[in-house]
């Protein structure tokens, strides 16, 4: 069924052109996108560094923007100095003091609005407090806190003092918590006692406790922040809890001021082999990306209130709720919960109350709440709503016309947005003012964006409709700019297809008659479920790290709500494979991983289909898993009997 989808995204002929409602509002215009790429196409280099100049307050100003000298090591902005938090909150204190800039809404419905002097305040005292218990300057903070706004200020407050932090989503699992601490080698752990989510208590802190439990050497400190009131042990002499580690500290904290090229944070995603590659982001570059793109693409403004519904633990939350909206001024919805408690309208009555404007979410949670049914949106006007955008994975047309005519009510023009963890801001999608939009299409390049698409031999794709391999062609401020710790993964992952100017983002894409990107999928072992990247390696190494397991293979399969999902195909040591042991299965990859790493369905076999190599045909296990008809040639295979007991229905 979901491949039925898929192949009618590729027929889709409906395009809207931006409804008038949205352009008598919008603040960029036509005109002024079309100034954009124009600059842009004269010249990169000057057209990022004057979007620099415009958009950021500098402290010292640099002179050279773009610096090609170490590719594919790009550096931006170099020589000159700012101070993100700064430019975040401290600018707007004048003009600004008073406005909102997080009305947060908790699990239980309970709401809070902090001003942007507040939450300085609060970044200020929370940068003290960080210092006070050994953070400096270049050290590493791990971050494993709930959707909430500590969550941000804890971001902002390493920004302030030049710590990097890294985000650990708060549903990762204790080893993934491990892992992540132990590569960083972080000094510092921030998390909760626990918190609700869908009424459900998730004890960050236990996990926590395990995870430090099994390594994480580096730790020296704990702090933690009640929220859940959950009973949890504090060690001594290393967890302190939040609320004593503030008190008495100053709500004044001079910016650290850092080069553009300082780190300012690290994101763990995962990737085709193994272990989670920690992405590194820089200061300034990045920053610059955040505005841009919520200036050009969400026409963020003064008078809107945007809701990025995505959690901080991810990308899109780091772009698009710490940093982005608050280093435009803007005001937005920050929320804890999940959509469907306590009822499926919980977004479309947060709308409403909180008057929003710009509404930008993932199509794994519109699918989800157009299984639910019509009437939930109907109980809402939704007349707030000037705007909406999608993020994390391909979007099917029927989602696509839900969204635009339940929730839109087809005045809100959809921006469907492509970029990725590494590519720090949106890459290519509509501007809404001036592009048509299309169900399923991420249309074009944003100005001083290089995107193409490329075949195998490095050859262009110009004829429309065909696939190829999706690269940016020139560096971008916002781009990574290495893996942590491995420079030479980066190198290897990113620019070792072509050369080194070639950034190879491990998509495929194809372009239509007006040259609109359509993004097909990944071309690497990465699965995309609810529009969350996970390894199909990582998950294999779980598995096989069961004591019963003796070898594992794992592919995706379509799946209506989350996209796609997880099959796994398990040879047992001995002989065995019960549905107990399937829940059992599932299970340890859940503990080993997070949830998101649960596979759908298990099946077990006496072995893998394998080439004479012995390399596993995972192609031939894609096409079992998803119950098609099998027609290539497996006699070629070392052991062509395995495919009767694989295609045999698992649990
Ligand atoms: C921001 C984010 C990145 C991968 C990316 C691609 C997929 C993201 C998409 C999309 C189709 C879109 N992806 N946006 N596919 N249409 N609008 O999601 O980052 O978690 O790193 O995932 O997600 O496959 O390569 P990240």
């Amino acid at each position: 069924m979901g491949d039925n989808k898929i192949e009618s995204v590729l027929k889709e002929d409906r395009q809207f052109d931006p409804p008038q409602a949205f352009l008598d509002k919008a603040t960029l215009k036509a005109a002024d996108v079309e100034a954009l790429y124009k600059s842009a196409e004269a010249d990169h280099e000057s057209f990022w560094a004057d979007q620099a100049r415009d958009k950021i307050d500098w402290h010292k100003p640099f002179n050279q923007a773009l610096d090609e000298s170490d590719a594919p090591f790009f550096k931006w902005f170099a020589d000159g100095e700012l101070n993100v938090s700064y430019n975040c909150l401290d600018r707007h204190l004048d003009s600004k003091g008073d406005k909102t800039a997080i009305i947060f809404e908790g699990d239980d419905g309970e709401v809070e609005h902090i001003s942007y002097r507040e939450l300085y305040a609060r970044v200020c005292r929370f940068a003290n407090a960080l210092k006070a218990n050994g953070l400096g300057k270049g050290d590493r903070a791990v971050i494993y806190l709930p959707n909430i706004p500590q969550a941000a200020v804890a971001m902002l407050a390493c920004a302030r003092i030049g710590a990097i932090h890294s985000v650990v989503f708060g549903g990762f699992s204790a080893v993934s918590l491990r892992d992540r601490i132990d590569d960083a080698e972080a000094k510092m752990l921030i998390t909760a006692d626990g918190n609700y989510r869908g009424g459900k208590l998730i004890p960050l802190k236990e996990t926590a406790d395990k995870a430090l439990s099994e390594g994480c050497q580096s730790i020296e400190k704990v702090i933690v922040y009640k929220r859940s009131g959950a009973d949890v042990t504090m060690a001594d002499g290393r967890d302190l809890w939040w609320h004593d580690a503030v008190d008495g500290q100053a709500d004044e904290c001079d910016p650290e001021w850092v080069d553009a090229e300082h780190p300012l944070f690290i994101l763990y995603t995962s990737g085709s082999t193994g272990k989670p590659k920690g992405i590194q982001h820089s200061t300034g570059g990045y920053l610059l990306g955040a505005i841009c793109t919520c200036r050009w693409v969400f026409d963020l403004n003064d008078s809107d209130v945007f809701w990025c519904t995505a959690d901080v633990g991810w990308v899109t939350g780091h772009t698009y709720i710490t940093y982005g909206p608050t280093a435009c001024g803007a005001t937005q919805v920050m929320f804890e919960g999940v959509p469907t408690y306590p009822e499926a309208d919980r977004f479309w009555k947060m709308v409403d109350t909180h008057q929003v404007t710009i509404f930008y979410t993932a199509p794994t949670a519109i699918r989800a709440l157009m299984k639910q049914g019509d009437e939930y949106p109907q109980r809402h006007a939704l007349d707030s709503l000037r705007l909406l955008g999608t993020v994390g994975e391909p979007i099917n047309p029927e989602a696509w016309m839900w969204y635009r005519e339940m929730i839109g009510k087809e005045r809100c023009p959809i921006v469907d947005t492509w970029w990725q963890t590494e590519t720090g801001g949106h890459m290519i999608t509509p501007i809404p003012a001036t592009t048509p939009t299309k169900p399923g299409s991420v249309a074009k390049a944003l100005p001083g964006i290089a995107a193409d698409i490329i075949d195998e031999s490095g050859e262009r794709v110009s004829d429309a409709n065909a696939g190829g391999i999706l690269v940016i062609n020139k560096p971008w401020p916002y781009m990574l700019r290495t893996i942590w710790g491995d420079p030479e993964r980066y190198r290897e992952t990113y620019f070792g297809m072509f050369d080194e100017h070639t950034y190879v983002a491990g998509d495929s894409a194809q372009r239509d008659e007006q040259g609109n990107f359509r993004i097909l999928g990944r071309i690497d072992d990465v699965v995309n479920i609810s529009g969350h990247r996970m390894g199909t390696m990582e998950v294999e190494s779980a598995l096989v790290a069961h004591k019963a397991v003796a070898e594992a293979a794992v592919v995706s399969r379509p799946h209506e709500v989350k996209g796609e999902c997880i099959v796994a195909f398990v040879i047992l040591k001995e002989d065995g494979g019960s549905d107990e042991l399937a829940k059992e299965l599932r299970d340890w990859v859940t503990e080993q991983l997070g949830a998101i790493a649960k596979p759908e369905e298990i099946r077990f076999a006496d072995g893998l289909p394998k080439t004479r190599s012995g390399k596993i045909m995972r192609r031939l296990l894609r096409t079992v898993a998803r119950d098609e008809e099998i027609t290539s040639d497996v006699s070629t295979l070392e052991n062509p009997q395995i495919i009767d007991q694989l295609q045999a229905k698992g649990s």
